[in-house]
């Protein structure tokens, strides 16, 4: 069997989605999803101009020597643009290699190990009345697990919320801001002041069996980190994401010194050896490396494998900017994971994405149901696709008040 050809695509519905497809002599076809967010041409022109070429009559069920000939073949290793390129392919050679079985993917890792997979949204308002109603909407469309971030007073950008996004719904899918960044200021004081007290007003007014997340975007230090999670130890959280910049895997000590909650980190991690360390020492309770930009199934599998020795579990990365097709890779790696946590998951049911990505997977009562069609279970329509082109933009960048680089 041979690779004889393939097509990278750049653009979608609200997002610059980079889908791979991969065509063989035996008239199979395998998809994949590059998409890195606000960085996608990068993807694609490595795809395009590197890799498609080296690709052509390889034999595409050799899917593990084809991942070693990707990453040691291009010398300069990690980065988030060559192992979302190398995730494309891996994706695109385990959807071939399980259309050839005959095969939903997730038999070819050891088959279901659950039923349906538990997903979290994104509840976001601009102040405190904003989320409730968001976190409300959610819960009545069913979801059993909600992100919850609020705009600070004084600071009503940051905190990580998306004020017009609140309450919109399925329909979420953030607009390009254009290639200069919006600016959005930080201010640590306030946000401590504030978001202790606006969880725990969450927690009392929709009970404890709602599942609470929260996201701190990697903007504390390690001391404001332990504080942080100390402080937020009654609202009895999922999970508190990215407390530290996630590149110190260190930072995590002094807030597992001092409190209990469950932290879950990696979204930004392309490789094993990023978060070897965390999981290792058990630092942490998820992990949320994405099959996209972590160097696609091949790679996340031994990230995955190395967590359930940890007690770690999944949580993968699944903001917006991942197509359905990597969304599908992770729900069948999420279906059969005897570590699986939980999945982030907001683009199903957006009519539009549905139309350039069919498929048969379903959202239901919260949980992911997985497709049984052969492969990912996701189809892409070129001809849809052909609406689509390129649009620049850039993710905000962060300033405290007087005007010092923060992170994002
Ligand atoms: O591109 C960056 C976004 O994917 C990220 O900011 C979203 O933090 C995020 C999350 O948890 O989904
Ligand atoms: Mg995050």
């Amino acid at each position: 069997m041979k690779i004889t050809g393939g097509q990278v695509y750049l653009g979608g519905p609200g997002k610059n989605y980079v889908t791979l497809r991969l065509e063989t002599d035996q008239g199979i076809v395998g998809l994949g999803d590059g998409t890195l967010n606000n960085r996608e041409s990068l993807t694609a022109a490595y795809l395009s101009d590197y890799i498609l070429p080296m690709l052509i009559g390889m034999d595409p069920r050799r899917s593990e020597d084809i991942w070693q000939f990707l990453y040691r073949g291009a010398y300069f290793r990690r980065g988030p643009i060559a192992m979302a390129a190398f995730g494309a392919v891996d994706i695109a050679l385990w959807d071939i290699k399980a259309k050839l079985a005959g095969l939903p993917l997730y038999e070819l890792f050891g088959g279901r190990s659950r039923d349906g997979c538990l997903v979290y949204a994104h509840a976001t308002g601009a102040d405190i009345g904003e989320l409730m109603d968001s976190v409300a909407y959610w819960q009545e469309c069913g979801y059993r697990a909600v992100r919850v971030q609020c705009g600070v007073p004084g600071m009503p950008t940051a905190g990580y919320a998306v004020p017009e996004a609140a309450g919109a719904g399925p329909h979420y899918i953030t607009d390009f801001s254009g290639i200069r960044p919006a600016v959005e200021i930080w201010d640590t004081d306030r946000y401590m002041r504030f978001m202790p007290d606006a969880l725990a007003r969450v927690r009392d007014r929709f009970g404890p069996e709602l599942k609470l997340l929260h996201d701190v975007h990697h903007r504390l230090t390690p001391r404001e980190a332990a504080v942080f999670a100390k402080s937020v130890e009654p609202v009895n959280l999922y999970w508190l994401e990215d407390p530290t910049p996630a590149e110190d895997q260190d930072a995590l000590r002094l807030l597992r010194h001092h409190s209990t909650v469950p932290v879950a980190i990696g979204e930004v991690f392309n490789s094993i050896w990023d978060c070897n360390r965390l999981i290792e020492e058990e630092l942490i309770d998820f992990i949320r490396v994405a099959v996209t930009y972590a160097g696609g199934i091949t790679h996340v599998k031994r990230i995955v494998d190395l967590a359930g020795l940890h007690h770690v579990r999944t949580g993968f990365h699944g903001a917006p900017s991942h197509s359905p097709i990597s969304m599908a890779a992770q729900a069948h790696l999420n279906v059969w994971a005897p570590n699986f946590g939980i999945q982030e998951y907001l683009v199903l049911g957006t009519p539009a994405c549905d139309a350039l990505f069919p498929s048969d997977h379903r959202l239901d009562d919260g949980l992911f149901h997985v497709s049984d069609a052969p492969g990912l279970g996701v189809d892409f329509d070129v001809a849809e696709a052909a609406r689509y082109e390129y649009v620049a933009g850039s993710h905000p960048v962060v300033r405290l008040e007087d005007g010092t680089m923060w992170n994002y």
